[in-house]
Formats: structure tokens, sequence, C-alpha cells
């Protein structure tokens, strides 16, 4: 299972645009997921912005030799493997008869090297001080299956096939990843903080990799459906800052993506802004340019504002 401690974080440099003001802090917070059902095909809808703006600033990626994948590496990193329970697969009427599910769910997105996996520790830790049953995970990863499949796609094995082809194994890794980890943990109502999720697909295949935008919200329809992120933070830094803080902390070698140029991860990083830009009640794009602690205090004020803290906890705490 997940990681539940937050290990210390390094310190970057200058600051890019206010980030967290970009978003609407006024934004609704999550409405139940059972609630948000006819919300699939609107978001849909207001999707294909990024993929339209990163086209134009999506200049082709270097080619690259094949890497192998990233590693679970720490403890704490560590994805969700085990269900907590079954995946939802009952029939309609017993599922009508089931609670609604509390638990909430959080995914962090961003540019190599926007510190996302030290930010997700500590936004683990932060809740489960706050009394939160909180679950991490990843993607391309999280269940046993999923992961085989981020060793295959990481590898590099699949990029002669194309995006097409990449968007589609992530996609069935996510299934699988949504199954076994994440419907479970959300039906027993813990609060879910996954390191990428969907958007990762629209940014990378679809807006550079040009993968028709209808495939990606028709992938997305099907994979994720109703399990939509309660609220996505999207850290945000200069390329070559990212790619620097990258260089410096690997021990090993670029995996399939890190390795494209400098042209590329400018793109993303076009891209992910302009996402969050067309979904400011969801996403909240934080300047991730700061020291490490700075961050996550941005991404605590984030998350408190949009999502209710449980009320027990909190009368616990003041
Ligand atoms: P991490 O490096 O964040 O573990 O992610 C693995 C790579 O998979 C990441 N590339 N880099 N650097 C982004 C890529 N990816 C996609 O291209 N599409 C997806 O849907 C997901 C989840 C990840």
């Amino acid at each position: 299972m997940p990681s539940r401690t937050s290990p210390p974080a390094n310190a970057p440099a200058p600051a890019s645009p206010t980030a967290e003001s970009a978003a609407k802090p006024t934004a609704k917070p999550t409405a139940k997921r059972s609630a948000k059902a006819g919300s699939a095909k609107g978001k849909a809808k207001a999707e294909p912005t990024p993929a339209k703006a990163a086209k134009s600033a999506a200049p082709k990626s270097a080619k690259a030799p094949p890497k192998p994948a990233k590693t679970a590496g720490k403890a704490t990193a560590k994805p969700a493997t085990k269900p907590a329970t079954k995946p939802a697969t009952k029939p309609a009427s017993r599922a009508a008869a089931r609670p609604v599910p509390t638990g909430r769910f959080i995914t962090l997105e961003g540019g190599e090297g926007a510190g996302k996996s030290t930010q997700l520790r500590r936004l683990l830790a932060r809740l489960q001080a706050a009394g939160v049953d909180a679950v991490g995970t990843r993607e391309p990863g999280g269940s046993t299956g999923a992961e085989i499949m981020r060793h295959l796609i990481l590898s590099g094995a699949a990029k002669p096939l194309g995006p097409l082809a990449e968007a589609t194994l992530f996609a069935a890794a996510r299934a699988d990843h949504l199954d076994a980890t994440i419907r479970p943990a959300l039906a027993r109502g813990a609060w879910v903080v996954c390191d990428r999720f969907a958007d990762s697909t629209r940014v990378y295949q679809g807006a550079l990799g040009n993968v028709d935008p209808r495939l990606i919200a028709a992938l997305e329809e099907v994979t994720v459906g109703e399990t939509r992120p309660d609220l996505t933070l999207i850290l945000d830094l200069p390329a070559e800052e990212g790619l620097a803080r990258a260089a410096a902390r690997s021990g090993r070698d670029a995996d399939r993506f890190e390795s494209e140029g400098l042209s590329f991860h400018r793109a993303l990083r076009e891209a992910f802004r302009a996402l969050a830009m067309s979904e400011p009640e969801r996403c909240a794009l934080i300047d991730a340019s700061r020291d490490a602690d700075t961050v996550e205090e941005a991404i605590w004020q984030a998350v408190s504002a949009r999502l209710k803290l449980p009320a027990a906890r909190r009368r616990r705490r003041s």
C-alpha cells in the first residue's frame, strides 16, 4: 500500500507567474462523485483547448533511445497495489443501494522535475495529520497489472507504435488502476492522491502526441467514467528549471519521456497551463519554482479551500 510519511525536499529558485492566482479560489469544491454523472460529456467538450493550445507550441520531440523505467523508489512513494475492497462491479440495483462514497480524489500533474513525488508525500502526511484516511498512488502504475504496463511503456518498447498506441496502453493501465486501487479506496471513504492521471494522457499523448482529442476523450470516458478527480494540482515551473532539477537528482537513465528535448518540455508546460486555465474549477495551478516548503503550503491552501476536510477531525484539532 501507499506511503504515509514525508521526507525532506530540495529547494529551487526564481518564481514564475503567480500560479495559484490563476486558479479561481472561489471554485466549487468537489461535488459528490455520484452527482457528477453528467460531467463526462461536458468535460470532454471543454478539453480540446489544451490540445489546440499546445499543438501550436509543440515542436516535435527529439528521438531518444528507450530507457529503463522509474522504479517505485522510496518506500513512501510506493503505489497502492492491493485493493482495499473488491472493485465496484455489482449490478446497478445493488450499486444504487450502496452508501455514497465520501472519499475525495486528488491528482498531481506537471512536467519533469516539478516535485510531484515530494509534494505527494507531504500532502499525504498533512491529510493524515488532519485525520483523513489518505492513500497515495501513481500512474502509470498503482496496481499490479498497471505496474507491469508502466515498465512496458516507460521502457520505450511501445514508442515505435506511436502516441495513439501509447494512449491506449495508458488507458488500459488506468482501467486496472481504477478498479483495483482507486475506486475501492474512494468507496471506503479514503482520499486518494495520485501522481499523474488522465490529464497526463491529454497532455502527453493528446496535445503533444497529436492523438485525436475525440479518441482521448472517448478513452477517458470509458476508463475513468465518473471517477474524475475532485481537484487537480498542476505543478508549474519553467521547463529548463525542471530539467535541471531532474538531472541533478537522477541516479539513473532518463525514461521514454524524460529523454525528450527541451522544446518538448516547454510545450508540455504550456499544455498543462492551458489545461489549468480551461478547467479552473477542478484545477489549481501551483507555482512549483519555489522551495518545497512554500509549495507544500500552497498546495495545502488549495486543498483546504476547495475540499472539505472531515468536520470531526477539524474540531478535534482546534
Ligand atoms: P513519472 O515520471 O511522473 O513517473 O511519469 C512517467 C511518464 O509517463 C511521464 N513522463 N515523464 N517524464 C509522463 C508519462 N505519462 C504519459 O505520457 N501519459 C500518461 O497518461 C501518464 C499517466 C504518464
